[in-house]
């Protein structure tokens, strides 16, 4: 159940008596503060051993561009870049083998999250984990790589806070700027699906648990 609030910046938000603050951005994106917080240590545990298998590397655009965020995957699929462009692929290129497999854990935390947002049957094939430092940054983008633009997008935040730009269907349209910090899972769909994002240089800080890092797990359907 939920019960609504009265808030002086979001009237939107609403109190969610399991996890906490629901927070809707615009029509098909909604902020569920905190959700993946009781889910925490389960969840750095098996990103742990992802990373042990595959880990981060800076990827190069299709420009050749060096990333300034290091990216591995999970799941049936992985995004990836290189100069000949941007693909999903079934196996990490630069081992050869299979992406590691979806925890038990992530598939549970997404598609709870993404029926919360009233996206009942999401089952994600692939999990791009995102890790940033100090000064890492994303540039405005939008993800449409994804074979089935109808299912959503949950992104997960873990580690030092970042702004996200929240922006529209044209790279000019002026983006709304969110502040994302340990826990937070957002969920992005319907119209919200194909709006511009992406995230600020981030700035230096400490997490008890992820020192200076932020990690961000999005959690897509690819084929
Ligand atoms: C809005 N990652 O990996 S997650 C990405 O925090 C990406 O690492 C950012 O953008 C990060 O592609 C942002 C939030 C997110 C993810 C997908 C979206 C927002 C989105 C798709 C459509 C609209
Ligand atoms: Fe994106």
């Amino acid at each position: 159940m939920t019960m609504t609030m009265t808030m002086s910046l979001f009237d939107t938000a609403e109190y969610d008596q399991d996890h906490g603050w629901r927070q809707e951005l615009c029509d098909g994106a909604v902020v569920l503060r905190r959700f993946a917080l009781p889910d925490e240590t389960a969840i750095l545990a098996a990103l742990h051993d992802i990373v042990a298998r595959t880990p981060f590397r800076h990827m190069v655009t299709p420009g050749g561009f060096r990333m300034s965020v290091a990216m591995t995957n999970c799941g049936s699929y992985g995004w990836v870049t290189d100069t000949t462009g941007y693909r999903y692929d079934s196996r990490d290129p630069q081992s050869g083998n299979p992406w590691p497999g979806m925890p038990a854990a992530f598939l549970e935390l997404a598609h709870t999250a993404a029926a919360r947002a009233g996206f009942s049957d999401f089952v994600p094939d692939a999990c791009l984990i995102n890790r940033y430092t100090p000064g890492a940054r994303l540039s405005l983008h939008q993800d449409k790589n994804e074979q089935d633009l109808s299912a959503p997008i949950v992104s997960v935040s873990l580690g030092i806070p970042a702004c996200f730009l929240f922006g529209g269907y044209q790279r000019e349209d002026k983006p709304l700027r969110v502040r994302l910090t340990h826990g937070d899972v957002v969920v992005w769909g319907g119209p919200a699906r194909l709006r511009y994002h992406g995230i600020m240089p981030l700035k230096d800080g400490h997490h008890p648990l992820l020192d200076g890092h932020r990690i961000n797990l999005t959690f897509r359907k690819a084929a």
